[in-house]
């Protein structure tokens, strides 16, 4: 039965005794072995009552295991719902009771925490840790390592991801099978991937960057992953001799500059360093060719659309920009206000349309509608221009959003928190320049004179609620947080006052 994703992600690997995943501990899993476990896990969701369309949400750490229950959802029909394992329950819980989950996988260690708040969302529990481990494995053992693939159409979703919003909570962006297929072909293509290509993974499979850009070419052009479980520079460099290409946000470059074994000999036989998910400074750009003789190839894309532009493979990669529209993918700058389209050259907010472009909020059809238009271009929010030559330079953004380490952190939800606690009048969270991370939270207080601020002890109770990467780095406290006329909060001050905090 058909099901485009499956056959051309997952299924053409049937039989094929080729490495996949190049594991630290030494271990290899072929292709047919990954194939295998994955239908063992598509069985495991099929005996659990689960059918076509119903959503899996996944919190757990990264592991081979983990990866296969994307490639089962794909198989089973099933819409996969990764999340950040730092999510706090609190936070699980909005995400499985918006997203009507019917099944949470979660780690052991989780269980009891989370166990209530899916049985309240009327989704069932298995467990897997971070080796694979978990009631979830135990079922699948016992169950056929083959399974008919679910027919499914381009249209159908095949994934929800979950990013916040500037007000309100998160929205789920539905993605579809077309959505993740076009853009896995399209970058397979102008990034030249082959499957003699062997891809260093040490990104999170919980976001577009490592789960679609990252796993999704790799599956397409046949090629093999070192598969880290998070980024370590030493385990980066141990295997880099025998990777042909490395993604990466930003820290992954400035972290790899950070150390003496990271030399010319070292990467002379690399085929492609990719950098996306924030903004890599120019500067990073120029050491590192300084350094290794490689010009990073940087990209631009986001949670909705998956990849919208690139440098090029072959021809100038100019640092400070993003390059130019993927094919297939239109991008036009637009004002602000009016939606009208921009001369070359002048600074308005970036919008995409294309096959790679989502399906829309689940269950947002307002929120859908301020920022999908009906003739289907996306407002991204991001601010850039087009240079002369055609590249696109993302100058800033329209959104009030703080990229740390490629994490997307929303001032608003942080500062509805800190609102909240005793002794708090108010709050401004910014992001301030960070050298690992780029840039990192802040939280200016103000307090409302009822007890003395333990900035300490509030940073503790903040972190009970919110993923720790979205806890402010540090706290300070003022008499009064500047406003313009309108009253509103301004931040472009703050962010000049506190600019060098993070500095030396
Ligand atoms: C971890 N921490 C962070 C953080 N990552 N804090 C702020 N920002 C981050 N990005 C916190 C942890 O919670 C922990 O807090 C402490 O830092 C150390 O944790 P760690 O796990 O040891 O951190 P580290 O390994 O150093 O991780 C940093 C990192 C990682 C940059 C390598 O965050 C990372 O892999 N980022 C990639 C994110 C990504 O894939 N983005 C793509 C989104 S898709 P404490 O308090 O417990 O000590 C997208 C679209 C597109 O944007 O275009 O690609
Ligand atoms: P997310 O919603 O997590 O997918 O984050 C997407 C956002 O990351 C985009 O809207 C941009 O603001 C930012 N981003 C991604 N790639 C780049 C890049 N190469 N340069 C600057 N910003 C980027």
């Amino acid at each position: 039965m058909p099901n485009p994703l499956y056959d051309a992600l997952f299924g053409r690997h049937i039989g094929q005794n080729t490495p996949f995943l190049i594991l630290p501990d030494g271990r290899t899993i072929t292709h047919d072995q990954f194939i295998r476990s994955a239908a063992r896990y598509a069985n495991a969701f099929s005996d659990k009552g689960l059918t076509a369309g119903d959503r899996v949400a996944v919190q757990v750490g990264k592991s081979p295991d983990a990866l296969a229950l994307y490639a089962a959802c794909v198989q089973a029909g099933l819409v996969f719902l990764p999340l950040n394992p730092g999510y706090t329950a609190s936070e699980v819980d909005y995400f499985v009771g918006n997203s009507g989950a019917r099944l949470l996988v979660c780690d052991p260690a989780d269980v009891t925490e989370l166990t209530p708040v899916a049985a309240a969302a009327g989704a069932a529990v298995e467990t897997m840790d971070n080796t694979g481990r978990g009631t979830l494995r135990d079922l699948a053992a016992t169950l056929p390592d083959t399974f008919d693939t679910v027919d499914r159409g381009a249209e159908d979703l095949a994934a929800f991801l979950y990013t916040s919003g500037t007000t309100g909570r998160s929205k789920g962006a539905m993605l579809s099978q077309r959505n993740l297929l076009s853009n896995a072909e399209t970058l397979v293509d102008v990034w030249q991937f082959t499957k003699a290509d062997v891809l260093l993974h040490a990104l999170p499979i919980f976001h577009t960057h490592g789960l679609f850009v990252a796993t999704n070419i790799m599956l397409l052009s046949g090629g093999a992953m070192v598969f880290l479980p998070k980024l370590d520079i030493d385990q980066l460099i141990r295997f880099m001799p025998q990777a042909t290409a490395l993604m990466g946000v930003p820290t992954f470059y400035t972290r790899l500059l950070g150390s003496d074994d990271f030399t010319a000999g070292l990467t002379a036989h690399m085929r492609l360093f990719i950098s996306g998910s924030a903004p890599l400074l120019a500067e990073t750009h120029k050491q590192f060719e300084e350094r290794t003789g490689h010009r990073i190839l940087e990209r631009y894309g986001m949670t909705e659309t998956n990849m919208n532009t690139s440098n090029p493979y072959d021809g100038p990669r100019r640092g400070g920009t993003v390059g130019t529209p993927l094919p297939g993918v239109e991008l036009k700058i637009c004002d602000p206000d009016t939606g009208e389209t921009l001369r070359q050259g002048e600074i308005g907010v970036v919008e995409v349309r294309g096959p790679n472009v989502f399906q829309g909020y689940w269950q947002m059809p307002e929120k859908t509608a301020a920022e999908l238009r009906a003739d289907g271009f996306f407002i991204t929010g991001d601010l850039g221009l087009i240079d002369e030559d055609g590249y696109v330079q993302i100058v800033g953004r329209g959104k009030d959003l703080i990229i740390s380490g490629g994490y997307n952190i929303y001032p608003k939800e942080v500062e509805q928190v800190l609102d909240d606690q005793p002794g708090v009048l108010e709050s401004a969270v910014i992001g301030v320049a960070h050298g690992d991370l780029g840039e990192a939270p802040v939280g200016v207080l103000v307090a409302d004179g009822s007890r003395d601020l333990d900035l300490e002890a509030l940073s503790q109770t903040v972190a009970q609620s919110l993923a720790r990467f979205k806890c402010p780095r540090k706290l300070v406290v003022v008499d009064a947080l500047p406003r313009n006329t309108m009253g509103k909060v301004q931040k472009n001050l703050l962010r000049e006052t506190y600019a060098d905090l993070f500095k030396g």
